[in-house]
């Protein structure tokens, strides 16, 4: 008999659709109407759960499924799950590490860019006739901020953070970071404290890991970022003290922001969407189709390994 598996987000990948429907005897929560009746008839088959980074699972609907013995998350965070609660029953977590370090970064960058060079505020310029229309056409857009050179400051510096450090190395950035503690294998400068690192930072890029750690880009830390600097947030929204960010970009006491994650998505605050100072992304760092293909086989393959009796790669818990 095919193992009982439940899969918690959406994968858009055809193939990947395919080969878990193929495996597994696959059931889609989010397709699932009625789901007392769901969990009263399949609960107690359930041996693994497919989830998003983001999505994780609720400690409610652990509780309800007795026989888990995988969670396997489709993305590098496990913020929403509770790793505690997961370790106490001896269910393993893992996540597809590794997969998508390169996508995420390469948004990083695009954000800063497009924050600094108005590329998205140029874009929507030019598609709605202002340019054509304007008597003097470069009037009505500022001058943008150089991107190359910008003292960048990485909040994090995981595997990600250390792929836009090299990015952002390579536009002749002076790369500085703050973490736990320094690390030894890099060429950057650590900076223990992040609210010196905002302070000789033009721009600061959250790429920290969000299970222990919640706002603390805060109004100090947005203050001593100052006038013009920018925020880049590919991470988590909750790292960000969001009605804090909403405050600085409305007074202009931060020069604009690039952010793919927010604290209560797909939900975003309107004041963001009339502020041409911010580039705003629906998190999609990860979303192409060769990451989200690795990321499927690797969620493939966990299932596969924990079904066999052995240890999934990526294993977290
Ligand atoms: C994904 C993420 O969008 O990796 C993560 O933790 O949040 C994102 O890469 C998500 O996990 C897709 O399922």
């Amino acid at each position: 008999m095919k193992p009982t598996v439940l899969q918690l987000s959406a994968i858009l990948i055809p193939s990947i659709r395919d080969a878990l429907a193929e495996r597994f005897d696959l059931h889609r929560w989010f397709e699932v109407q009625d789901k007392p009746a769901f969990l009263a008839e399949h609960a107690a088959r359930i041996r693994a759960v497919i989830t998003g980074g983001h999505t994780g699972i609720s400690r409610e609907l652990m509780e309800q499924l007795p026989n888990l013995e995988l969670i396997t998350v489709n993305g590098v965070g496990t913020d929403a799950v509770d790793l505690a609660y997961a370790r106490d029953r001896g269910i393993q977590v893992c996540a597809t590490l590794g997969a998508l370090t390169e996508d995420v970064a390469d948004l990083a960058i695009g954000l800063l860019l497009s924050a600094c060079r108005g590329i998205a505020t140029s874009d929507r310029f030019v598609r709605s006739g202002q340019w054509a229309s304007s008597p003097t056409p470069l009037a009505p857009l500022p001058l943008a901020r150089q991107f190359s050179g910008m003292r960048i400051g990485i909040v994090g510096l995981g595997r990600v953070g250390r792929a836009v450090a090299v990015r952002a190395a390579a536009f002749g950035c002076p790369i500085a970071y703050t973490d736990l503690s320094a690390i030894n294998d890099v060429p950057y400068e650590f900076v223990p404290s992040l609210l010196a690192l905002a302070a000789r930072s033009d721009a600061l890029i959250v790429a920290a890991a969000a299970d222990q750690a919640e706002g603390i880009i805060d109004a100090a830390v947005l203050k001593a970022l100052g006038p013009e600097g920018y925020l880049i947030n590919i991470a988590r929204g909750k790292l960000v003290n969001e009605p804090d960010l909403l405050q600085a970009l409305a007074a202009g006491t931060i020069a604009g922001a690039g952010l793919d994650v927010f604290a209560a998505e797909p939900n975003v605050p309107t004041a963001l969407f009339a502020n041409e100072a911010v580039v705003l992304q629906p998190h999609r760092a990860s979303a192409t189709v060769q990451t989200r293909t690795r990321m499927g086989q690797m969620v493939i393959a966990s299932l596969d390994a924990v079904f066999a009796g052995q240890v999934p790669a990526g294993k977290v818990v």
